[in-house]
């Protein structure tokens, strides 16, 4: 399994002696207290998970392996790849060799093909990418050596092994989704002699005379591949993983938490705001009509899509990075030029508002725009590119997982009864008063 393999292999028994000595030598110390708010409040910032893949920082954003996402974005995914699963960036020689482990398994299997062409013509393509992932289940080396008998330290490599197809043929499902879709063809073939990103963009089928759309593609892959491991798709592919479920399985749950509105459907939502704009004012409207457009939104009691975070406090830098790409290839553009005044507006009238926690964008406050002025105008697919993006990220964090012994998520749940008693114990008033 090549060069990414060979320097698993190197860390993993490593990996494994720190992880012991950590819980040997600290095991009892506290890191995470949970107040009531917290515990209705979907665990907002309780610590009771390890993601080592990245970090989101609230002042920085996303921090790769060490490196803020601002400084990887030039570096192609297969490098992310690596990076996230060893903590190194690959030297080419690696990266070749992650790219042929690829290519060589990049086919898409004609029963994929079968399956969503039988789905309905309405299906959410989230739907379909989810369907075809799970689909091929019946591929899972980890299950097969799993039944086998599988020594324990060895889950990793099967789920390696698992995570490397999966890769490989993701950007040929999501092309062909794409294509079946929106009725443009029959899937296009996987081209070996272009990386992950551009043959991603390649079998898309749009045209692409400036080579800006393979950019933006890649881009869009780099960042987002990963954020961490509390975030809903990321926590679900964790959680179903450490069920010993395989890849496919995980990283199909993982999908159907990120087709989810507040998640990754986001990104449909908020090419959908901008687009509202420009219809309304039939163009760029000017800054007080844009203020008046985003205080109607908020007082009719809809959030403002691609405008804060659960982590975040500053602006997104992914979002940063799309912006300055669009700011390069497409100043000019109206649709573009909406999500450059919205970002400087918006965050303005949130902090008026004042109820938000992060009145930045976020990265999908941008992206749609970037996507829309190539052609790619079909909205609802939008997160079936964020998907591809962030199993990079879900399939890392399993790798990992596996090659740690990281044992079943199962945390305690309590009863609303049981928290009343337990607040009331501890002496909080609007406990006592909730009792009365
Ligand atoms: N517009 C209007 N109101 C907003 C808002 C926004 N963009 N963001 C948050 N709020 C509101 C919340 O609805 C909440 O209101 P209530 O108290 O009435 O319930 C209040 O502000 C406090 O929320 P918060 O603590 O600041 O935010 P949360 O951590 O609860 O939620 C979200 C974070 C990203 C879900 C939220 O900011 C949101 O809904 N944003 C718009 C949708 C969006 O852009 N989602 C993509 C996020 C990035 C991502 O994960 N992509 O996959």
């Amino acid at each position: 399994m090549g060069k990414l393999h060979e320097r698993l292999a190197e860390q993993a028994p490593v990996l494994r002696d720190r992880i012991h000595k950590i819980v040997a030598e600290h095991g009892a110390a506290v890191v995470s207290e949970v107040n009531v708010s917290q515990v209705f409040g979907g665990m907002r910032g309780v610590k009771g998970l390890v993601c080592d893949t990245s970090v989101v920082e609230p002042d920085k954003g996303l921090v790769i392996r060490g490196f803020p996402i601002g400084e990887l974005k030039e570096r192609l995914p297969e490098e992310i790849f690596y990076l996230l699963c060893t903590g190194e960036l690959p030297d080419p020689e690696a990266v070749a060799s992650l790219h042929q482990e690829f290519s060589k398994r990049a086919e898409v299997p004609g029963y994929v093909w079968d399956i969503l062409k039988a789905l309905p013509a309405d299906t959410h393509p989230m739907a379909m990418f989810s369907t075809a992932i799970l689909s091929m289940e019946r591929e899972s080396v980890f299950r097969k050596r799993y039944s086998e008998g599988m020594h324990k330290t060895d889950y990793w490599e099967a789920t390696l092994e698992d995570a490397l197809r999966l890769l490989a043929v993701l950007p040929g499902i999501a092309a062909g989704i794409y294509r079946i879709h929106t009725g443009k063809g029959d899937p296009l073939p996987h081209n070996p002699n272009l990386d992950w990103g551009a043959d991603y963009a390649a079998m898309l089928g749009l045209p692409d005379t400036t080579g800006e759309f393979r950019n933006l593609i890649r881009l869009y892959m780099t960042l987002h591949c990963d954020h961490e491991g509390g975030n809903v798709s990321a926590f679900t592919c964790h959680t179903v993983g450490s069920a010993l479920s395989d890849p496919f399985y995980a990283v199909s749950a993982g999908m159907n938490g990120l087709a989810g509105p507040l998640h990754g459907l986001a990104n449909q939502e908020c090419l959908h705001f901008v687009l509202e704009v420009r219809n309304k004012y039939n163009g760029v409207p000017s800054d007080e009509q844009l203020r008046e457009y985003v205080w109607e939104t908020l007082n009719s009691g809809r959030v403002v899509p691609g405008y804060g975070h659960a982590v975040l406090r500053v602006t997104d830098p992914r979002f940063t990075a799309f912006h300055e790409f669009g700011t390069r290839v497409c100043p000019n553009d109206t649709v573009f030029k909406i999500v450059d005044r919205l970002f400087h507006i918006t965050p303005q009238v949130l902090k008026e508002q004042g109820k938000v926690k992060d009145p930045w964008p976020n990265v999908d406050a941008g992206s749609g725009s970037l996507l829309y002025l190539f052609g790619l105008t079909e909205f609802d697919y939008y997160t079936v590119l964020f998907g591809v993006s962030r199993a990079l990220g879900m399939c890392s964090q399993l790798v990992l997982n596996r090659l740690l012994g990281t044992p079943i998520t199962r945390p305690k749940s309590v009863s609303t009864d049981w928290i009343i008693k337990a607040a009331t114990a501890a002496g909080s008033p609007a406990a006592q008063s909730a009792k009365k």
